[in-house]
């Protein structure tokens, strides 16, 4: 191991592809010097030699090289590929380091990776981050939003260098703070990519009311759609909504309407769903995202359901066009309230088993900036839970429960609208299921228990005296059955 006198980097960071590069870049903009390594070493030289030409970028050929470069506390991020190649670094470099270094997995980590690997690396007294990173590569050069979680003794060596390099909320405030311990980093970044996916999935519902319901072009609605950028809507995505209706292709035509209605995904909104389920958490909006796009999917088959199976008579819109513009403004937004109240439902829920003490207020500032769903309406969320660190419910906000009283009607007559149109809104709809279901006192789920207990003599408890389980011989037949007899 090399001497204190070459130890000169503030910072290292292994995995030159572009996000690592541009991470690179970004903390040396903001005057930390930073050493940069990589598994196909002769990227580091062609790196310094190029995108690093004329900076203070350090470089290493070996992890020992790498290691004794960093000043210590050693801070080291590691930016490679999800999965065995996290784990293989975090093995070649451990024999290399001292109690109390710190390594950061920016990485699209699984939470469940990230965890094992904390508990794993606080066993051998190594501080271990899991930070997600949003923002793609223009936000990794420029401004991230970082979200470190996992060791708190980490963070105050962290914290000058993430909070220099993250973007800025408008006013100003970093968008990085700690989420919290374990892996509760890579958890709130999955929750984040699953929310993407639930606005996503509303804007595009909204744009096919439009498009098939109203007949509007793809003009007239991005100029609702920029209309919308000044008011409650205000973000990210309705912005590059706009852009993107807006855009033609050589031929002058929109290109969207060319563009093939089958959606991909990479797999973070299928695992904030698994993980509602896992937690057993309604969070059905991004369910319903997910499977949108896996319906989205099936387009050939839907090719063929489209001339077999029939929709309503009337499949045009002949009503107050003005009115429908404002309903589904309000649809739009009171959906978006309960999406993040049932991710932050999550989230808690997560934090709760795993003790990760999550600092709710700071994830919603982390968002407001830099990734992609990014808007106004988080700095009402990060209002709220600054009001009540201890908020049971974003419903329960004061802000937030007149929102959504004020809106329900728009929300409610917008849905009624597609459905007699024959035009699908699953999350517009199923926002509005659950605010029902969550405010209803009494729901049926008596006649659940009743059928189970009925078949399956799986009991029930009366409303008189819960947490004592009953069964009836609810037909005078077959003698007496356990909840042990089968399972059905
Ligand atoms: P490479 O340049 O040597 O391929 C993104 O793919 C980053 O992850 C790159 O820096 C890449 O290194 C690194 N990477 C991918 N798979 C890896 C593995 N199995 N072990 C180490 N690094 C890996």
């Amino acid at each position: 191991m090399s001497s204190d006198t070459t130890a000169v980097a503030d910072f290292g960071l292994i995995g030159l592809a572009v996000m690592g590069q541009n991470l690179i870049l970004n903390i040396n903009d903001h005057g930390f010097k930073v050493c940069a390594f990589n598994r196909t070493v002769a990227k580091v030289d062609h790196f310094l030699d190029n995108e690093a030409k004329d900076t203070q970028i350090i470089g290493a050929h070996s992890v020992e090289e790498f290691v004794a470069k960093l000043k210590r506390p050693r801070k080291m991020m590691l930016l490679v590929k999800a999965g065995s190649a996290v784990d293989k670094f975090i093995e070649t470099l451990l024999p290399h380091l001292e109690e109390g270094d710190i390594i950061i997995d920016g990485g699209n980590s699984n939470y469940a990776d990230t965890q094992r690997r904390y508990e794993y690396l606080t066993s051998k007294r190594i501080l271990f981050v899991g930070c997600g990173v949003s923002g793609g590569e223009e936000g990794a050069r420029y401004g991230p939003s970082l979200m470190p979680g996992g060791n708190p003794k980490a963070w105050p060596h962290l914290k000058p260098i993430f909070q220099a390099i993250a973007a800025k909320a408008p006013d100003g405030a970093p968008c990085c703070d700690w989420v919290g311990e374990g892996g509760a980093g890579h958890f709130v970044k999955m929750v984040h990519n699953g929310i993407e996916y639930g606005d996503m999935q509303l804007i595009s519902e909204v744009y096919q009311i439009f498009r098939d319901g109203v007949g509007y072009t793809n003009d007239e609605q991005g100029d609702i759609f920029a209309e919308w950028n000044k008011g409650v809507l205000d973000s990210f995505l309705i912005e590059i909504t706009t852009d993107i209706l807006r855009f033609k292709d050589t031929d002058g035509q929109p290109l969207l309407e060319k563009i093939r209605d089958a959606a991909g995904q990479k797999g973070t909104g299928k695992w904030t769903a698994i993980s509602a389920l896992d937690y057993g958490m309604p969070v059905t909006l991004i369910g319903e995202a997910v499977f949108a796009r896996c319906l989205s999917s099936l387009k050939d088959e839907r090719v063929r359901a489209s001339k077999a199976l029939a929709g309503p008579s009337n499949c045009k819109f002949t009503g107050d066009k003005a009115k429908l513009i404002k309903d589904l403004e309000q649809a739009m937004y009171a959906s978006k309230i309960i999406s993040y109240a049932q991710g932050f439902m999550l989230m808690r829920e997560a934090s709760t088993l795993y003790k990760w003490n999550l600092n709710y207020g700071s994830i919603a500032l982390m968002w407001r900036g830099g990734c992609i769903i990014r808007s106004a309406f988080l700095g009402d969320i990060k209002n709220a839970f600054d009001a009540d660190k201890n908020l049971e419910s974003l419903l329960f906000a004061p802000f937030f429960q007149k929102a959504t009283s004020t809106a329900q009607d728009g929300w409610r007559s917008a849905i009624c609208t597609a459905t007699m149109l024959g035009i699908p809104v699953p999350a517009l709809s199923t926002a509005l299921s659950f605010y029902d279901g969550y405010r209803t006192a009494r729901l049926p789920a008596n006649m659940i228990q009743a059928q189970r207990d009925y078949f399956g003599a799986h009991t029930y408890e009366l409303e008189s005296s819960p947490g004592n389980y009953l069964h009836t011989n609810w037909t005078g037949r077959g003698g007496n059955v356990h909840a042990s007899t089968y399972d059905a």
